[in-house]
């Protein structure tokens, strides 16, 4: 039914790294959203099923939202135990890249994992790798990491013996990358695989409510605030900004992931086809984290790239600025009439 989405050659070259090699570290990307951990954690559960215990790397912390996910505790923070990570990495004779597609997306881990001697398998969905991999499985044009990891695993036939830890990790990646399947996900193999996924006995409801209904009064105050006071929209550019800066964060008590989805709400006004979220660093002077979301084939990953220092997918990006709230407020305002034909 899926078709494969490995050639013979990567199929049985991966099969034999995950099954001949013993020391095994699983990573993904700096500030892990619900697929990096999802395809962690699934991928984790594979190794389990081939007899063996992955080190389990995050850079950093995860929001708390995905706390519910199995065998998350087994968790190893980078910014917690480096030099046991950094032990592990010279030693390890296989690591897994999921959900990034370059080693600085994983910020202190990038030179540890670049220097390793172990061989590297990549499994990602963002344009570009930039990976030396033995085998790279990198298809931009993918829900998520999740669904590749799934494609993979249902590849290498290992599907079958696998049960709701596996299953229930990928729903999470594949839901939360599309926003609840709302966009991306308009290809019918995303439903065969849920369907797959809905017979190892996870209750999809559940993993939807501990993702999207797991705030705190604070958090949904701070959405109040900013929607009522912080949000600027520009009728006639069709785009809409809004920011956030330390003394809001502190004042509705903000913590990792409070921020989340937020971004996506201005473009429920009608005609709306970009918004961006500046948000003040909680620690670091004259950091500000750059979110954009787009609608249709408007590239928000073009403005993340020419005014944020980032990058990203067409319609979902970030990107990072070092300056005051002012002053990338300003640059918004240039990238809006940069993009003024496209807006418009
Ligand atoms: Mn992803």
């Amino acid at each position: 039914m899926l078709e494969p989405i490995m050639t013979d050659g990567e199929c049985s070259t991966l099969r034999s790294l995950l099954e001949n090699t013993q020391t095994v570290v699983l990573c993904c990307h700096q500030n892990p959203d619900g697929d990096a951990l999802g395809s962690m954690l699934a991928m984790g559960e594979v190794l389990r099923y081939l007899g063996k215990e992955p080190l389990m790397v995050v850079p950093d912390q995860y929001p708390d939202y995905l706390h519910w996910l199995p065998n998350s505790e087994k968790l190893v923070r980078y910014d917690k135990r480096p030099e046991y990570v950094d032990t592990v990495l010279k030693i390890a004779d296989l690591i897994i890249c999921l959900d990034f597609n370059a080693f600085s997306r994983t910020d202190e881990m990038a030179s540890a994992l670049a220097s390793s001697p172990a061989k590297k398998v990549l499994i990602d969905h963002h344009p570009e790798p930039d990976i030396d991999a033995t085998v790279c499985v990198s298809h931009p044009e993918a829900s998520s990491t999740a669904e590749l990891v799934f494609r993979v695993v249902w590849q290498l036939g290992y599907f079958e013996q696998l049960g709701k830890h596996f299953a229930g990790p990928i729903y999470c990646g594949m839901m939360t990358d599309t926003g609840g399947f709302t966009y991306n996900s308009n290809h019918p193999d995303i439903f065969m695989i849920i369907s797959e996924l809905l017979t190892k006995n996870i209750d999809k409801d559940k993993i939807y409510r501990n993702v999207y209904h797991n705030y705190s009064e604070h958090r949904l105050r701070l959405v109040g605030h900013v929607l009522c006071n912080r949000l600027v929209v520009d009728e006639e550019r069709h785009a809409a900004f809004y920011t956030l800066s330390r003394e809001d964060l502190k004042r509705f008590h903000f913590i990792k992931g409070d921020a989340e989805g937020l971004v996506n709400m201005p473009l429920q006004i009608k005609g709306l086809k970009l918004s961006i979220s500046l948000r003040e660093d909680t620690d670091r002077d004259n950091t500000i984290w750059v979110s954009l979301r787009s609608v249709d084939d408007f590239p928000c990953n073009e403005v993340a790239a020419r005014f944020f220092n980032g990058g990203g997918h067409l319609n979902a990006s970030g990107g990072r600025l070092n300056c005051s709230l002012d002053e990338a407020v300003e640059i918004v305002k240039q990238a809006f009439i940069a993009f003024e034909d496209t807006l418009k």
